[in-house]
């Protein structure tokens, strides 16, 4: 009986590891371009870890792009309809520099600030495929040394039972 217990507890710790590896999904920030048509609309905002940031504009009278000062993001070629998102990862928590290349010269930039945001389990995004393959492993690892615990404890149990 014992033993069926100890199982039980074990599995549920184990339930309770995997649960945790389940990411949340961040917010999109959405940037576009204001009334003047040389100004980004906000220019400055602050997000998290996880978050994305989407470019959004149509019909503009002027073509404009977005790109980041180290090239983190580029939008590409100046175009007057532009819907661009970037994610930002769990390691990318910084600020972020970036201009409309044409009108650069007119002040036509932006701040993105990304907060760091604490992670418990996992470090980086794992990709779809990675976490398929790599998922097995890690998951037996897991079962293997849970069995090791149960049987430990019924062990333990059993040589307790017997001193009595
Ligand atoms: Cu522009």
């Amino acid at each position: 009986m014992r033993r069926v217990i100890c199982l039980a507890l074990v599995f549920f710790f184990l339930q309770g590891s995997i649960d945790l590896i389940q990411e949340e999904q961040g917010e999109i920030k959405v940037i576009t371009v204001d009334s003047t048509n040389l100004r980004f609309n906000p220019s400055t905002i602050t997000l998290n870890e996880g978050d994305s940031v989407r470019f959004v504009w149509g019909g503009q009278a002027l073509p404009h792009n977005t790109v980041e000062a180290n090239e983190v993001f580029d939008s590409g070629e100046p175009a007057r309809d532009v819907n661009y998102e970037f994610f930002f990862d769990y390691e990318s928590a910084g600020v972020y520099d970036y201009v409309c290349e044409p009108h650069a010269a007119v002040g036509m930039q932006g701040e993105i600030t990304v907060e760091d945001v604490e992670q418990v389990v996992v470090e980086d995004e794992p990709e779809v495929e990675a976490s398929t393959s790599e998922g097995l492993p890690v998951t037996s690892i897991l079962v293997g040394t849970g069995l090791l615990v149960g049987l430990g404890l019924s062990w333990f149990f059993a040589i307790k039972k017997r001193a009595i």
